[in-house]
């Protein structure tokens, strides 16, 4: 990829986010499908539904079919608490929101030196975050697809990318481009429709 594309990927971005913080929520049209009312923890039903990735958990029971669900998209994964999983010795780390957590809404809890990206708009959980320097896969934790909102608590820009190989994987990523970019110590609490639920890859520059 050509410099001058990614500038020109950053600064659209950019405008799309700025003119679209106020957007209307895709994320929370499409949380909750199946499964509302279906709380026994003994059916596997829930735990093949993918909507509960992207939600609260309303029990404990829940909460472990979250823990399950998220190890079965991205193995490898290790349960360092209730609600979180550590991959790579902790290079990056998911965290879900705990059954009946009442989420308050635009609090940004990125740790300092990390960068967060979160499933839901105003930074409702499931968070991902990483703080490793250089380029990275959200695939490979499951998270593509999934950043809604994001908080970067780290002194350096990071860039997020849509994967594009058009319709050939022989491509790798030489079609990839730039959504948007966040500045240092920034919180977006919606990335915008334009790039909502799009991000693939994430680079985290300079450092
Ligand atoms: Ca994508």
């Amino acid at each position: 990829m050509s410099k001058s594309r990614i500038i020109a990927g950053l600064l659209a971005g950019c405008v799309a986010g700025a003119v679209t913080l106020t957007g209307p929520s895709v994320h929370a049209t499409t949380s909750s499908t199946g499964g509302a009312d279906h709380t026994d923890s003994s059916t596997t039903s829930m735990a093949d539904d993918p909507s509960l990735l992207h939600r609260q958990a309303r029990s404990d029971a829940e909460l472990r079919q979250q823990v399950a669900l998220q190890l079965r998209i991205a193995p490898g994964g290790v349960q360092t608490s209730r609600n979180e999983i550590s991959y790579g010795n902790g290079t990056f780390v998911v965290t879900y929101a705990l059954p009946g957590q009442v989420t308050a809404a635009a609090v940004a809890d990125c740790p300092s030196g990390w960068y967060c990206f979160y499933d839901g708009k105003s930074f409702g959980y499931p968070r991902g975050k990483l703080s490793s320097c250089g380029w990275q896969d959200l695939a490979n934790w499951g998270w593509n697809d999934r950043t809604t909102s994001v908080h970067n608590n780290t002194r350096w820009q990071v860039a997020y990318y849509e994967h594009d190989d058009l319709g050939n994987p022989a491509y790798g990523h030489q079609y990839d481009y730039s959504l948007w970019s966040s500045g240092p110590y920034s919180t977006w609490s919606y990335v915008g429709d334009r790039n909502n639920n799009r991000a693939d890859h994430t680079e985290l520059f300079s450092c």
